[in-house]
């Protein structure tokens, strides 16, 4: 009820009257005023007139659980949501209640990670207030197989939410970070449970830079934020939500052919370094060829000097330009 009261004073012209939300509700003034009182706690300006009612008086960005529970639009994405000050990785968090049964969809927001996780080991800053650090949990009937191409619709999908959110055109380097003039703005980690033929479970983590200013020496030439690009402020609710629904259209597309042949144009449009020279960091070894773009399943075709055309798998490399990051 809390996350609805929020969502009506937000769309609100005007004062909403007690008597309205428990009519709306069937619950009593008191248990309407309590909800106001929570909202307030979480920050909320709500002011409170007698004979007039409720109004929320900023309506701007305070992230909270209420808040984003309040904005979401999705069709069933995120509609179970932990949110969280602060957590070690929310990766390991669905992890952690996928174990415990936590059904497809349950997404963990955290407002900052101390142990923020990348591919292979590697870690991913997340510091407070200044990203959108968040995973959710699937479970679905497909082969172990496809599961790398969930990684692909990702990057797709938040690359369609940024642009609506912010109007920013981000290029994707295979397979799962995006780039904005050439430095990374947002990075994914999908984890899978799984044994031989079934899935348990696939864990989709998404980290977006959002208002961090500076980087750390290490990542300084590589990283961007999406307010270093757009100079000014970007509503983190509205942003998470944006890319969920994009999320869940381009999944859809996903599933109906079971590959990303009804994505592969718009995934295509934004890949960069096609026709260009790409390093492949591999387990076992490192190589230079011209990358052509991506197979309907999510390889990506290099072709190497001497004419032999590998199909290179998500799972096992890094991409980088030959001259640098991008
Ligand atoms: C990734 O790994 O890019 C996956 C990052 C996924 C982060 C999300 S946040 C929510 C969820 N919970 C988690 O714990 N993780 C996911 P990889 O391709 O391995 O890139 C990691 C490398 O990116 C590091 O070694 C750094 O060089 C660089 N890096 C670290 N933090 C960064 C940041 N905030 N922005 C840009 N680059 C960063």
């Amino acid at each position: 009820m809390k996350a609805e009261i929020l969502k009506m004073l937000t769309e609100a012209q005007d004062y909403l009257s007690g008597q309205t939300l428990c009519d709306y509700f069937h619950v009593s003034r008191t248990a309407v005023w309590k909800a106001v009182r929570q909202l307030q706690e979480e920050g909320y300006e709500i002011e409170a007139v007698r004979n007039r009612g409720y109004r929320l008086v900023k309506k701007e960005d305070i992230y909270s659980g209420t808040g984003i529970v309040s904005a979401l639009k999705t069709r069933w994405l995120g509609h179970h949501l932990v949110f969280m000050e602060e957590t070690d990785s929310s990766n390991n968090q669905i992890r952690r209640l996928a174990e415990q049964g936590a059904g497809k969809g349950t997404l963990v927001v955290a407002d900052q990670q101390n142990a923020g996780k990348g591919r292979r080991g590697r870690s991913w800053l997340s510091a407070e207030g200044s990203g959108v650090w968040m995973s959710f949990l699937l479970r679905p009937q497909f082969q172990p197989e496809s599961a790398s191409m969930v990684t692909l619709v990702t990057a797709l999908a938040v690359a369609d939410g940024i642009y609506e959110t912010t109007g920013l055109d981000c290029g994707i380097k295979w397979p799962n970070d995006l780039v904005i003039d050439g430095k990374k703005v947002c990075g994914i980690l999908t984890e899978m449970s799984s044994d031989m033929d079934t899935i348990q479970y696939i864990v989709v983590g998404i980290g977006i830079n959002v208002g961090i200013r500076e980087f750390p020496s290490e990542i300084r030439e590589t990283a961007t934020s999406l307010e270093l690009c757009l100079e000014e402020s970007v509503n983190r609710v509205k942003l998470i939500d944006a890319v969920l629904r994009h999320w869940e259209e381009r999944y859809d597309a996903f599933l109906q052919k079971m590959d990303l042949s009804l994505l592969q144009d718009d995934y295509q449009r934004r890949l960069v370094n096609v026709e260009n020279q790409v390093r492949v960091l591999g387990y076992s070894e490192d190589y230079v060829g011209i990358s052509h773009g991506i197979t309907p399943t999510g390889e990506l075709i290099v072709e190497l000097e001497d004419g032999e055309v590998r199909k290179v798998t998500s799972g096992e490399v890094s991409v980088r330009g030959v001259y640098g990051y991008v």
